[in-house]
């Protein structure tokens, strides 16, 4: 006789038990390799009412200017340009950058950990002549991070902001994120007061942790990138960030040897399905582009690690093992790095500058009070990630 069912299933269960099934298939095709949605936003989840008047429990937005919205504007594939890069040829002691030296009353310079990120207080990036600004260039190529406090960038008309960022190159139009009225080319970071989606996001994944470039499926993705706080948790909300140079060095003659003249290819497409799947718009058609797996800074000469787990799909030439292999490697060896890694905690007024061709970045989900999170991004694009040969150890 055959064994008994531990739970018999009549033909009823069997159709919700499948539904079920298809259910978390889905979903998991969604959630398919290792790009990962911990942050999607899109009108249904930005609550306008809540975030324009505010709640019993939340006070209003200080900036609603900045609130994202989705439009239906379509933009065409991007066509290459000649990128200029400010850091090169910058002056290395920073005179019109730090002005007022490192001293009591004027310019202060802080390294947040050995290897990563710097706080400064004392500039006012608003007011950096043309000088300063090719320093600044420079002064975060060579920290990779720099969290500025006390800025007014977030009380300066938002046109004045996109000048100033664009002085480094043209901005990024995101082909999904929302963005503030009339302003496409600014990224919005936001979720709205009283808001349950780390809750909810947690009851699928063990955590928020979503390394990546910005963008790097673009032919040229960015380079000098500004992300300042407009509201944020009291605790919380944290970004992390890797040295991908410090990445690079670490590795073995032999092995470093090895990833120069290799290829990989970043998508798109998966954040634009994505983005259709939860209801929002996609302004551009995806692309997928390939870029070297070790590319080197148009300033500093360094030679950085150019792969990421949100956008990286496969090494040119590799079959499909070899490269799962040889990439799931290179991630983990960037995500448990902690000792390349600086955590840089928002304050009123901060701005992070960071460089994106030396570094990856996550954002920390990990407040689950409801409380509203909302910063804006100025992603000035770059040039097309090159490659120079290796140099011995
Ligand atoms: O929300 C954050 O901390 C970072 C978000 C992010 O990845 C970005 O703005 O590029
Ligand atoms: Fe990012």
């Amino acid at each position: 006789m055959a064994p008994a069912l531990l739970s018999p299933s009549t033909p009823t269960d069997r159709s919700s038990e499948e539904q079920q099934a298809t259910a978390l298939y889905k979903k998991d095709k969604l959630q398919n390799g290792s790009s990962k949605e911990a942050f999607a936003q899109s009108t249904a989840s930005t609550n306008y009412a809540a975030e324009l008047h505010g709640t019993a429990s939340h006070a209003a937005a200080s900036h609603p200017e900045y609130l994202p919205y989705w439009d239906d504007v379509k933009y065409p594939p991007y066509e290459p340009f000649e990128a200029v890069e400010r850091g090169r040829g910058a002056d290395p002691t920073f005179p019109n950058l730090l002005k007022g030296g490192d001293g009591e009353e004027g310019v202060q310079v802080r390294d947040l950990t050995a290897n990563i990120g710097a706080e400064v207080t004392g500039v006012q990036l608003s007011g950096l002549d043309e000088k300063g600004k090719d320093e600044l260039a420079l002064f975060v190529a060579q920290k990779k991070v720099v969290a500025f406090r006390a800025q007014d960038f977030a009380d300066l008309p938002i046109q004045q902001a996109l000048d100033i960022a664009e002085s480094f190159g043209p901005s990024h139009i995101h082909p999904a994120s929302g963005a503030p009225k009339g302003f496409p080319r600014v990224h919005v970071v936001h979720r709205s007061a009283a808001d349950t989606t780390a809750k909810d996001f947690f009851s699928e994944r063990t955590n928020s942790i979503t390394w990546h470039s910005d963008v790097t499926y673009e032919l040229q993705p960015p380079g000098t990138t500004f992300l300042y706080l407009l509201d944020g948790p009291a605790a919380g909300g944290d970004t992390l960030f890797a040295n991908l140079a410090v990445a690079y060095e670490r590795l073995s003659p032999a092995f470093k040897e090895r990833l120069h003249g290799l290829q990989a290819v970043h998508s798109g497409h998966e954040q634009a399905g994505a983005a259709l799947a939860r209801g929002g718009t996609v302004r551009r058609e995806p692309v997928a582009t390939v870029h070297p797996v070790v590319r080197t800074h148009p300033a500093t000469g360094e030679k950085a690690l150019f792969v990421n787990p949100q956008f990286t799909r496969r090494i040119v030439g590799f079959k499909k093992e070899e490269s799962d292999c040889l990439l799931g490697f290179l991630y983990q060896h960037i995500a448990l790095g902690a000792d390349l890694q600086a955590r840089v905690k928002w304050e009123e007024g901060t701005v992070v500058v960071w460089d994106n061709r030396v570094t990856a970045h996550t954002a920390i989900l990990d407040w689950t009070d409801g409380q509203r999170r909302h910063l804006a991004r100025l992603t000035p694009r770059a040039e097309r990630p090159f490659e120079t040969p290796y140099e011995g150890a």
